[in-house]
């Protein structure tokens, strides 16, 4: 007798693994026509063919649709107070991303808001965007911290973010950026910063327990590649994996470094040169691409065939956060990967299943359909892989199943 059976799949189609799938594996994926899966608890405990697991305490008949593994958003600034919409005229005036923040705006301004809204407003709000990205199909979602960039209120946040994670249905990962920018007390003496950023945030952090990655905003302006190494290599001491926001804007190093330091992720790469990718594809490193921020502050879209090409694994995710990229839509991303990016939907599928959970460490629980993994699983309300990049711009899960449970019934 199983707990659930998910009966009359038109089509399932999933990577298979633990491991991140590069180069030409990028878009390895195992379709299986008429399938179903029995699930006990949270987990898979059989894949077969429609109609093979009879003895069911429920049966959800997936009505011939496609059926995936849950979306993984390996990147998102989850936590925050505020919006930024003041800022779409002044883009629109030619003001850039850096521009706004130079002036005190964009990540500080989010700063202030964070800054002043208490604990409870900002976890109804995160819940409520959780609640809405599990509708669009995201079951699993990384944090990260950054609006604080100060001890207090970077433990506010990722505090917060373990509550949802305990509460929510939704799986989080936990990431401290606690050098997101330069806060302006610190504007003149940015080298104390860096070291509060060392000796005081990184060492709290990980005694609390309150994070498994330390990312940092290596960016032209905010920390060059020699502060990025200083403060992701006493990370690396304190027990995190570590990560970068590499090439986004001017191609200053990041990824350079990324693949020496052997980060498990860098992302954004906008920039990203050839250098870069060969290191990344040298250290091991995840390319964690993000191209719905191409796309709302109109610049170019990552070279991610050449990624592929050269062995580097891609992953895709929102960055949704209230500035460079305020949508959350997974599906919204995985058009762009498509139609910008020129990947595969086979590619892209896997980008934002199993190898976004090796981004984030989650690989071995969650990320593909098969025996053992958690029962995270989208039935869209499309009959094959490629209408869901066809469809563009509509929601198209039909239900989401997270850990076994039923949470979301679109139609
Ligand atoms: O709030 O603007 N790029 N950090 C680096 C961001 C975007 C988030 C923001
Ligand atoms: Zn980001």
């Amino acid at each position: 007798m199983y707990d659930l059976v998910i009966d009359n799949i038109g089509v399932l189609v999933t990577a298979e693994g633990n491991k991140p799938l590069k180069g030409k594996d990028q878009g390895k994926v195992r379709t299986l026509e008429n399938a179903s899966i029995a699930i006990n608890g949270e987990k898979i405990v059989s894949i077969g063919n429609s109609g093979d697991f009879k003895e069911a305490k429920k049966t959800i008949d997936a009505e011939k649709k496609l059926v995936t593994a849950g979306l993984v958003d390996a990147h998102t600034h989850l936590v925050f107070g505020g919006y930024r919409e003041y800022e779409v005229p002044l883009k629109l005036a030619g003001a850039s991303y850096l521009d706004i923040l130079n002036a005190g705006g964009g990540i500080l301004s989010t700063v202030k808001s964070t800054r002043e809204a208490s604990k409870e407003s900002l976890y109804n709000k995160a819940y409520n965007f959780l609640d809405e990205m599990m509708k669009h199909g995201t079951t699993t979602v990384e944090a990260k911290s950054g609006y604080g960039l100060n001890l207090e209120t970077e433990i506010k946040q990722l505090e917060i973010a373990k509550e949802l994670n305990a509460k929510h249905p939704a799986d989080l990962a936990f990431t401290f950026m606690g050098a997101h920018a330069i806060p302006p007390e610190y504007k003149e003496n940015k080298e104390e910063f860096l070291r509060i950023i060392c000796e005081e945030m990184i060492p709290k952090v990980a005694e609390l327990k309150l994070a498994d990655f330390c990312d940092i905003f290596c960016e032209t302006g905010i920390f060059s590649p020699e502060e990025t190494e200083r403060i992701l290599t006493t990370a690396k001491e304190h027990g995190f994996r570590v990560k970068l926001h590499a090439d986004e804007i001017k191609p200053i190093g990041g990824s350079q470094l990324a693949g020496k330091i052997k980060a498990i992720s860098a992302e954004h790469l906008i920039e990203a040169p050839d250098e870069g990718i060969e290191s990344m594809a040298k250290g091991g490193t995840i390319a964690v691409l993000l191209p719905a921020t191409s796309f709302n502050l109109g610049k170019n879209f990552a070279r991610a065939k050449k990624m592929i090409e050269c062995e580097v694994p891609v992953a895709i995710a929102t960055d949704f956060n209230p500035g460079s990229c305020p949508s959350f839509n997974m599906q919204f991303a995985m058009t762009l990967g498509c139609s910008k990016y020129k990947m595969t939907p086979e590619e892209v599928i896997v980008a934002v299943t199993l190898n976004s959970a090796c981004a984030i460490e989650k690989s071995e629980i969650l990320g593909t359909l098969e025996t053992g993994k958690q029962a995270d699983i989208i039935i869209w309300d499309a009959p094959n892989l490629n209408y869901i990049f066809y469809r563009f711009g509509n929601n198209l899960v039909d239900r989401v199943i997270k850990k076994g449970k039923l949470v979301v019934e679109n139609k």
